[in-house]
């Protein structure tokens, strides 16, 4: 999302004055040339035809509200960005029937984890009533491309970070938090974690017992859930950054749960904290997603690989070329060093492990139908 969907002019910019639309908008002028370009199957041009009608008073703010069932999530969004500082009780019911939104701030921190900047963001989400009161929620993450993988100057990494490769994700929705204590009990009917809180993530877990829960889970709801693949897990993390944390070149503990005596680049240590805290206690990366670095390790779909030769670039799991099941952890933990956080970084464990050292948990994700014209948002 571009702040200049709310400039007419990205319509002309979007087409670069070589298509016949343009024409067209010149034609047919105010009000009827608003709803036609409305109308159009091209969604860059009914995002551009929103901020024209905002010049048509009510009749105008009726056909924008009227957008919000356009079947492109881009188009929703730009309503959205629109609409979301007016308090006219019609608007805001709307709004919040059609497209269930929720804001947060967006952080970065200068080389020594000081924060160098904050700005107000949004995210779509839907909930999922687990029952007993228990809420599930998943957020939408646009489809894009990204560089996976660590660049050969970053501190700290891994060889099993190479070689960086292009990497196109499709759009899907991610589970706000990793999956918390009180949500794998109502799934599960159990709980492995060794730090009890309903909000606390569960750990503890296998991957075979995460697999599991997607499967349980799918079933009581009627759409799959899974776990992220890795490539997913690192588009989601990242959100559009290259530095090794989403927040910057480092971060700090009052940023992430992690071994604080054991900081990263510049920054200063901190207050090591021994254990899990409360999913999203810290701030989220610019999709919505909380608790990607550190709290605790989230299994990934795929198979253990020694590096990304021959990965998938289309941002699948990872399954070929190997008979021994072991499978990929990312993010860190509580216990870990800042390092080991980073986006880029990977770990693994064998499937049937069941882990007793209270750092492993995951995040789950579903696919739903969504029109393909989302997948370059
Ligand atoms: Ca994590």
């Amino acid at each position: 999302m571009s702040e200049n969907q709310n400039e007419p002019r990205e319509y002309d910019a979007v087409l670069g004055g070589q298509n016949s639309i343009p024409i067209n908008a010149a034609v047919l002028g105010g009000l009827p040339g608003v709803k036609s370009r409305l109308a159009s199957p091209i969604v860059e041009v009914r995002i551009a035809a929103l901020s024209e009608a905002l010049k048509y008073g009510e009749a105008g703010l009726d056909l924008i509200i009227q957008a919000l069932h356009d079947e492109s999530m881009q188009v929703k969004f730009a309503v959205y960005s629109l609409l979301k500082d007016r308090n006219e009780k019609k608007i805001r019911r709307r709004l919040q029937n059609y497209l269930a939104i929720f804001e947060f701030d967006v952080i970065t921190v200068d080389a020594e984890g000081k924060e160098n900047s904050r700005i107000k963001s949004f995210a779509h989400y839907f909930p999922e009533d687990l029952g007993n009161g228990v809420v599930l929620e998943m957020v939408y993450i646009p489809g894009g491309t990204f560089m996976m993988g660590s660049p050969a100057t970053e501190s700290g990494r891994s060889e099993t970070e190479s070689p960086q490769h292009q990497v196109t994700v499709p759009a899907f929705y991610a589970g706000k938090y990793p999956i918390t204590q009180a949500q794998y009990e109502v799934v599960m009917g159990n709980n492995p974690s060794e730090f009890m809180g309903e909000k606390l993530p569960v750990e503890n877990v296998s991957w075979n017992e995460a697999v599991e829960f997607c499967r349980q889970l799918s079933e009581k709801t009627g759409k799959i859930y899974r776990l992220l693949s890795e490539a997913e897990w690192e588009y989601a993390c990242r959100a559009g950054t290259t530095t090794p944390f989403y927040f910057g070149e480092t971060t700090t503990t009052d940023l992430v749960n992690y071994h604080a005596y054991h900081p990263y680049g510049a920054a200063p240590g901190g207050l090591y904290r021994g254990k899990t805290m409360d999913v999203g206690s810290f701030e989220p990366n610019a999709f919505g997603l909380y608790d990607m670095h550190g709290e605790v390790w989230e299994w990934c779909s795929d198979k253990r690989h020694h590096n990304y030769d021959g990965a998938p670039t289309n941002g699948s799991s990872w399954e070929s070329e190997t008979t021994y099941d072991i499978r990929v952890l990312r993010g860190g933990s509580w216990n870990y060093y800042a390092v080991h956080c980073r986006a880029a970084s990977r770990k693994s464990y064998s499937a049937g492990f069941a882990l007793s050292y209270s750092n492993c948990g995951f995040r789950v994700a579903v696919a739903l139908a969504v029109p393909s014209s989302l997948s370059s948002l």
